[in-house]
């Protein structure tokens, strides 16, 4: 990772990304819970929040509405991505060179790899193209460091979440995102094999407010920097009140509980 290629994306060197690539990533389904978050501009609207650092999104909806928020809001651009509807081996499309992220104002880029898959060498391989084209137009890279596949039996446990850590930093990601791994201990050693490179939690499914702050909790106190979420963001019915209590947890450390008073 190189010093400072996180600045855009952070602040105080904590992170609270809002992912919202869902819609290619699992579908319409997900805007169930709360339909008005089909619509991209009440998610670039919700990213003007002052506790999100950055907002993940594909190339498609940053062409149709970034230009309206690039002074309140920092492009997290992913440049890879699969549908539900792909059913093979773990794998995802470069659809976005980092050379158009830059173009369309991008602070950093987002690429998915899923070690332990079949795909895993080209995506390796596609994921060097992106980080190196990243550097030459100074954006930070964030790897989403999900290992699974056919071969891969239990890709939740931590030894495996810890080695999708490691990855990253191996690979030259400046942030890893990694899916939380059960435990404050479990993400410590996930933060540990990721060395110099951000470690970031993956927000993950719904759950309660307490759990889920909890959570999030437990990987800032073992050193992660923060989150990047979705689905516990937006399917909530008031996504602003969950992001001022992780506002509370990951910026001023504050107790979960309390958190969800503020
Ligand atoms: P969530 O907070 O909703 O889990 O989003 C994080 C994320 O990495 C998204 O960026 C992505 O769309 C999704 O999870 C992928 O989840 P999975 O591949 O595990 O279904």
């Amino acid at each position: 990772m190189l010093p400072h290629a996180t600045d855009d994306i952070s602040r105080d060197g904590k992170s609270l990304i809002l992912a919202y690539d869902h819609g290619i990533e699992h579908g319409p389904v997900d805007f169930e819970p709360n339909p008005d978050t089909a619509n991209p501009g009440r998610i670039f609207e919700l990213a003007t929040h002052e506790a999100v650092t950055a907002l993940a999104v594909q190339k498609g909806l940053a062409e149709a509405y970034y230009s309206d928020y690039e002074d309140e809001v920092n492009l997290l651009l992913k440049l890879n991505g699969t549908s539900n509807l792909w059913m093979g081996e773990p794998d995802s499309a470069v659809n976005c060179t980092a050379e158009y992220a830059a173009e369309l104002g991008a602070d950093a880029v987002g690429f998915t790899v899923y070690g332990g898959s079949n795909n895993e060498i080209e995506m390796a391989e596609e994921f060097r193209e992106a980080q190196e084209g990243a550097r030459e137009h100074d954006m930070g890279v964030v790897m989403w460091s999900y290992p699974r596949g056919q071969g891969l039996r239990n890709d939740g446990s931590p030894e495996v979440i810890s080695y999708g850590a490691r990855l990253g930093l191996e690979l030259g990601a400046d942030v890893v995102k990694v899916k939380y791994p059960g435990s404050a201990e479990a993400m410590g050693d996930a933060v540990k094999m990721a060395g110099p490179a951000d470690v970031v939690m993956s927000g993950g499914t719904m759950r309660d407010d307490r759990d889920f702050l909890r959570n999030v909790s437990n990987a800032v106190d073992a050193g992660a920097t923060g989150i990047a979420v979705g689905r516990n963001v937006f399917q909530r019915d008031d996504p602003e009140r969950i992001l001022d209590a992780l506002e509370a947890v990951i910026f001023q450390e504050a107790d979960p509980a309390e958190a969800l008073t503020v």
